[in-house]
């Protein structure tokens, strides 16, 4: 009865992604610890409110038996969550391969793995085979947990495959699907050895998201080129079914970073923070530490400007946080040693006994401390190769009421067509122009910033998340109405 009620008063939303929102680990047989994890789906998807939400999804653990699964199956329910229980060898072959060796590097432009990098992963079938069984393992706890009139929201590259499982397994269920990286040029697709699988699989869903305009166009195209399939206005038709594609623009919960610059503790850390770099312009870089985020391009930029500006050196700092991610894969960890050996020499060659030039720290900062330093930032530097849209330009943008510092932001990450207005665009592969903007920025007068801060203040401030999820959610129902009022005519 409890249940009925709050289902008339709010939808509940099956939110299936490949990781929860928090990481479980092991504290006794059958005792765990949660921890909230970080990462730009799980800051969106925590700011919206109006639906019940349950997430699937796994625990990023390997639980291999009974009393562990059961343990961590009741500590995740207490945070709405459920678990799939995925084993080492399908996460070294679903996940470490064809998630994040094939589909992340291809769809961010990077290309496909030459054979020495698949070499540690076994084959691309056999990587794929595991990507298909993984996906078929969501689809069985979807379908363990749904209930009719439940909405399934699958998320990112993950589970492409995953709108065709569940519609199999249940064809009136509700399903949309969104992407959270680029979708690439249909060019970069047809590389892919299994793209027309993955493109029909995801066109079983009844709504299929992306970021941006350019990434709807490009799936669009791919369906027509690769598969043959008719592309309209409203989506890609096959044999008189329509899949809707359209774009959501992400956004954050704008409302969470203001309130938090006016708790003591944000502001104890802000006072610190203003201390310690008294008399010094502060240029902040906040990343997970991948590849696609350009970090040793910034950190180039960055040199080139104080070789270029002697009177600067003293007076501006580099902070670069940077958290690390997919630290077994060996990319990630020549991409660690490639980001110190330059901040190394940097800080050797610009540095003084008592000051250097960037501060680099490989590792996670809590929420308050992350909100002071964004509050405290004269110059924001987001430098990504491709990025689907970039968070951290919003988060910093809705910490700036007062300071009004300035963001220079990669034309290639998503969130460059939202606050491209207000931003100083780059192309971060060219250091030289990075560096100049820099210049740019750090002299820019206060009417100047005020006017770009304004435009982007208003955009993070009314496209939120708990927009862009309810517009997405919405957008899912009236589709399905759609499709059956076309049916029955
Ligand atoms: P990410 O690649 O994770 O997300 P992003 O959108 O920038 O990138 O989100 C990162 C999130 O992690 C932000 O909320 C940020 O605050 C947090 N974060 C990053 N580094 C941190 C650190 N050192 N300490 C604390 N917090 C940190 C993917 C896509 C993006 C897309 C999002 C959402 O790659 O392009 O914008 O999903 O769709």
């Amino acid at each position: 009865c409890e249940r009925q009620d709050s289902r008339a008063s709010r939808e509940r939303l099956l939110v299936v992604a490949n990781r929860l929102p928090v990481s479980a680990v092991r504290r006794g047989v059958d005792s765990w610890h949660l921890e909230i994890s970080v990462g730009g789906l799980v800051s969106a998807l925590l700011g919206v409110k109006e639906f019940e939400t349950r997430w699937i999804g796994w625990a990023g653990v390997n639980v291999p038996d009974e009393i562990g699964q059961r343990a961590l199956i009741k500590a995740l329910a207490e945070k709405r969550c459920i678990p799939v229980f995925l084993d080492e060898e399908i996460v070294h072959q679903y996940y470490n391969g064809y998630c994040n060796n094939i589909l992340w590097p291809l769809f961010h432009y990077l290309g496909l793995p030459q054979e020495d990098r698949l070499a540690t992963t076994r084959s691309f079938q056999s990587q794929f085979d595991a990507y298909k069984k993984a996906n078929q393992m969501f689809a069985e706890v979807v379908k363990e947990h749904y209930v009719e009139g439940d909405v399934v929201w699958c998320h990112d590259y993950h589970l492409m495959f995953l709108p065709k499982c569940l519609k199999e397994r249940n064809r009136k269920m509700k399903v949309g699907w969104f992407l959270h990286t680029p979708f690439p040029s249909s060019e970069i697709h047809r590389t892919l050895p299994s793209r027309s699988e993955l493109l029909r699989s995801v066109l079983a869903a009844d709504l299929v998201g992306f970021h941006t305009y350019d990434y709807a166009r490009h799936f669009v195209s791919a369906c027509t080129r690769i598969l043959g399939l008719e592309g309209t206005t409203e989506g890609v038709e096959d044999q008189g079914r329509l899949t809707r594609v359209a774009a959501f623009p992400i956004g954050i919960d704008s409302d969470r970073f203001i309130r938090a610059l006016e708790l003591p503790q944000v502001q104890d850390h802000m006072k610190e923070l203003k201390e310690r770099f008294a008399g010094r312009k502060v240029m902040l870089g906040v990343d997970r530490l991948d590849m696609i985020k350009g970090i040793p391009q910034k950190i180039l930029a960055f040199e080139k400007f104080l070789e270029e500006n002697p009177n600067w050196r003293d007076k501006v700092v580099l902070l670069q946080i940077a958290v690390p991610t997919r630290t077994d894969v060996p990319e990630y960890q020549k991409l660690t040693s490639q980001v110190h050996e330059i901040v190394g020499r940097i800080n050797g060659r610009f540095g003084t006994l008592t000051a250097v030039p960037i501060h680099h720290l490989d590792r996670s900062l809590d929420f308050h401390a992350l909100c002071a330093l964004y509050a405290v930032t004269d110059v924001a530097l987001v430098t990504s190769l491709r990025d689907g849209m970039n968070l951290v330009s919003y988060e910093f943008v809705a910490c700036q009421a007062s300071k009004k510092g300035v963001l220079i932001l990669s034309e290639f990450a998503g969130a460059a067509q939202s606050l491209g207005a207000g931003a100083i665009l780059v192309n971060p592969w060219n250091v030289t122009e990075v560096a100049s903007s820099i210049g740019y920025a750090l002299n820019m007068p206060a009417d100047e910033r005020e006017k770009r801060h304004h435009h982007n203040f208003v955009h993070v401030t009314t496209h939120t998340s708990q927009e862009w999820a309810a517009t997405f959610v919405s957008e899912l129902n009236d589709t399905i109405v759609e499709a059956q009022l076309r049916t029955r005519q």
